[in-house]
């Protein structure tokens, strides 16, 4: 770790910036410079998709067409660092427990399959034979329901599909997913108003829309390759109106890395024309002041005889619930509006009047929008303004999720859910023959209640760190290890290894970036994105070991030690030649799927049919919703009312992927050395009688009996809201009380918990 050093970062997005932190991580992995060789063949038809975030892969890829991020995370995994059977026999768990993040993924890829020896407290080199025989016989002496196979979104289509028949055909429905902790909002919203689980736009929306909007996504970071077509409509004129509680450098100007003349003269394009900085967990009032502005424009067209704001035509024709919305706009008063957003009048109506003369509009957002309390209602909010102006179902418009892991969606389309009834059950028991469980299964969260209360006695982990993704860290932890069975299929070692339950395995596999041999060949994977296009992906790499195996490989051996003989599923027959995984995809999903091994490596992918687009709504209604929420809080049990109490933001770096931790960097929020901060409002830091660049500690104000706190972290002074503070996940984790989620799709609300902080030592007094 480098000397901390905090300094406003001046240089925009991209650029030069970019360039040299990939150059500086290629270094650090030992990548050789047949490493760029390996990025070139990056989301193209017929490469490999990237593993880091879900954004689309054009038909006509820029020669590099990865972005700095993106090549961090194919460096990481391809590091020639390994961690080997020799690194576990130094090092005992315990001692392995007290390293950071950094340090445990940073020593390399895993090679061996491993199990925990309790007497040494060591992980042992185990064969894969013993491995299965084992955790075989530990599920078949179990109660399938008191199981979890949770699934971070990274994994293909097709072991995804083996997964979720593997977890069925056990007796179960618990498949959690990481999107449980991430965009279930929008799976559980966008139903309701639009009748599709996901978003409605493609890239080519990009190209024809006049205005976007955007709410809480930090695209610099977390989808960089979205900066491009941001550019380009921001170089045809298009306005982009953000609505961000902090100044994120990515949402401000931008910086083509891939072109010569704006990186010869230094140039930019101001990427956001007006932007808000919302407080955190306002969006459902400044979304009611947005759309309370657009219905005074509409009565006052109508009483002037001009043409309508609303797209009265649209609305008349394809939605259900207009007059209750308006009502409960009409019942909001703009001080409420203005206190709950922390956006003044004016500046909700100006963003309104570019909305009011735009005709073609995308709304595009992330966990900002997501990850509260009210998150499905959140969004469907920014439905309700879409639909005011007849957005949904046109060329040019449509709301845009921003998607987390490279396949976190697709995973949902193939059948790894803990709800039943969106999965084709009658299909896969009339393929296979068995009777699959009909019960709801368990969430991210309902699985955490499930561990903490002892009810779940084994957790199969298909990738992810579930334990230091979640919150309530400390609850967490104690409570995993009293679990009897704990099994990672992983590439790198993390902190869900070494809090391990009695019987524990490390499962080494494959990553997509290397090549995938099998009976029949080297094998392609697919996996879909944020815009519902599947796409092909072959690996270029040679594997990091021979001793590890691929995904589809472990999950059929691990079926096959559990499950009794099933004539209907021959599971090495389906590992022979992945495209007859494809075979079984598409029969259990025909609309979906069909020609799919055909179509595995069309050009920017195939786009899955979309009713929405088409303006069918396969909703309660048949028409599409406007849906009032409850109040203007997204998190009405926060007691912000308390002058000493901040909402947290947590947040990702630009130096991680999730808890994966690449540096201490955040380059754009110029932060170096170091991830124990807490960015805070100048005015909060005066008011509280702190420093600028003082230690302090922070505790959650959630009114329960558990006490929550972090200690030591760095004031650091920063644009955001008064009464909001923000720093990283997932070192701040453990101030999230598990209650603390969305009420309806059960997300963690990871963006505004209830703290107060104090000078280092002095917080046991306030108490
Ligand atoms: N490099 C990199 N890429 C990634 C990831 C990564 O960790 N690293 N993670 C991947 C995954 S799984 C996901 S889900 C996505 C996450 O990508 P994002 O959705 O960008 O997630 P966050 O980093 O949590 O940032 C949320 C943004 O919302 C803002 N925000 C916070 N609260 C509010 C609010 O109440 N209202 C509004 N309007 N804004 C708010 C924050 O300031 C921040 O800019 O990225 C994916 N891509
Ligand atoms: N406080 C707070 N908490 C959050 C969030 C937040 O914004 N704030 N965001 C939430 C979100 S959006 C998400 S998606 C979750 C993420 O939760 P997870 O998806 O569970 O976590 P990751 O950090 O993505 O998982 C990293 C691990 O995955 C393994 N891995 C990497 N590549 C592969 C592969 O190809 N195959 C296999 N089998 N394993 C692989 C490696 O061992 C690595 O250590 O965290 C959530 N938690
Ligand atoms: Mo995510």
């Amino acid at each position: 770790m480098s000397e901390t050093k905090i300094e406003a970062y001046t240089d925009p997005a991209g650029g030069w910036g970019s360039a040299k932190s990939l150059a500086d991580i290629l270094l650090r992995e030992r990548i050789p410079l047949s490493g760029n060789a390996m990025l070139l063949r990056q989301n193209k038809p017929d490469g490999f998709m990237c593993v880091s975030c879900a954004w689309p892969k054009p038909a006509k890829p820029l020669p590099f067409e990865y972005c700095e991020n993106g090549a961090k995370a194919t460096a990481w995994e391809q590091t020639s660092k390994r961690v080997t059977p020799a690194f576990f026999d130094k090092f005992s768990v315990t001692e392995l427990l007290t390293w950071p993040d950094y340090d445990l993924e940073e020593k390399g890829r895993l090679t061996h399959p491993m199990r925990y020896d309790p007497s040494s407290d060591k992980y042992k080199l185990v064969s894969w034979a013993d491995a299965f025989a084992e955790i075989g016989r530990e599920l078949k002496a179990m109660n399938p329901r008191e199981t979890v196979f949770y699934a971070s979104g990274r994994a293909s289509l097709e072991t995804s599909y083996m997964w979720a028949l593997y977890a069925r055909m056990y007796g179960h429905n618990n498949l959690p997913d990481s999107s449980n902790m991430c965009h279930e909002s929008t799976s559980v919203a966008l139903p309701q108003s639009i009748g599709v689980p996901v978003g409605t736009t493609i890239l080519e929306d990009f190209e024809a829309t006049d205005l976007i909007l955007f709410f809480g996504q930090n695209v610099g970071s977390n989808a960089p390759r979205m900066l491009h077509p941001l550019q380009d409509a921001r170089k045809r004129g298009v306005p982009i109106i953000t609505f961000n509680p902090l100044r994120e450098r990515g949402l401000e100007r931008f910086t083509n890395p891939q072109s010569p003349i704006e990186m010869l003269t230094r140039s930019s394009t101001q990427i956001s024309t007006q932007y808000h900085q919302v407080k955190t967990g306002g969006d459902i009032a400044a979304l009611t002041g947005m759309c309370k502005a657009l219905i005074a424009a509409d009565r006052e067209a109508v009483a002037e005889g001009r043409p309508r704001i609303i797209d009265i035509g649209f609305v008349a024709e394809h939605t259900h619930g207009l007059d209750d919305f308006v009502a409960f706009c009409d019942g909001q008063n703009w001080p409420a509006l203005e206190a709950r957003s922390g956006l003044k009048r004016e500046a909700l109506e100006a963003a309104a009047a570019v909305y009011a003369r735009s005709n073609n509009v995308i709304g595009i957002y992330g966990m900002g929008l997501t990850q509260h309390r009210k998150g499905v209602e959140t969004v469907n909010m920014l439905v309700n303004l879409l639909l005011l102006r007849g957005n949904i179902g046109k060329p040019g418009a449509g709301i845009c999720p921003v998607r987390g892991h490279s396949n976190v969606q697709g995973q949902r389309t193939v059948g790894i859910s803990e709800k039943p009834e969106l999965v084709p059950l009658d299909r896969l028991k009339e393929m296979y023959g068995f009777e699959p469980p009909r019960d709801t299964g368990m969430n991210t969260v309902e699985a955490c209640e499930g561990i903490v209360a002892g009810t779940v006695k084994a957790f199969v982990s298909l990738g992810g760190n579930f334990v230091r993704a979640v919150p309530d860290t400390s609850r967490m932890e104690p409570a995993w290890r009293r679990m009897r069975l704990t099994v990672q299929i992983s590439t790198k070692l993390n902190r869900s290894h070494l809090v391990h339950g009695e019987v524990s395995y490390i499962l080494p596999c494959l990553g997509r970036i290397e090549v995938d041999q099998q009976a029949s060949g080297p094998q392609a994977v697919s996996m879909e994105d944020s815009t519902s296009c599947f796409h092909g992906s072959r690996g270029v790499a040679t594997p990091v070991s021979d001793a590890v195996r691929s995904e589809p490989w472990i999950v059929a051996e691990l079926a096959k030690a559990t499950l009794p003989h099933n004539p209907r599923v021959d599971w090495d027959f389906w590992v022979a030649d992945y495209a007859r995984v494809r075979d079984a995809i598409e029969a259990t999903y025909p609309e979906k799927f069909h020609d799919f091994n055909k179509r595995l490596f069309e050009p920017g992918g195939v786009h899955k049919p979309l009713a929405a687009r088409e303006r069918k709504w396969d909703t309660k209604t048949g028409k599409a919703n406007f849906m009032a929420p409850t109040g203007l809080e997204a998190d009405p049990d926060m007691t912000s009312a308390r002058r000493d109490v901040l909402d947290l933001i947590t947040i990702r770096s630009n130096d991680q992927f999730n808890t994966t931790i690449y540096g201490y960097h955040d380059r754009f929020r110029g932060v170096k050395g170091t991830r124990m901060v807490l960015f805070m409002n100048g005015n909060d830091i005066a008011r509280l009688q702190l420093e600028d660049g003082e230690t302090i500690d922070i505790v959650t104000e959630a009114g329960d009996e558990y006490a929550r706190e972090v200690k030591g972290l760095r004031v650091v002074k920063y644009d955001i809201p008064e009464g909001n503070c923000a720093g990283y996940y997932p070192e701040l984790n453990v101030l999230i009380p598990l209650w603390h989620h969305d009420e309806q799709a059960k997300v963690p609300a990871a963006k505004s918990i209830p703290v107060r902080v104090a000078k280092a030592a002095q917080l046991a007094v306030a108490d």
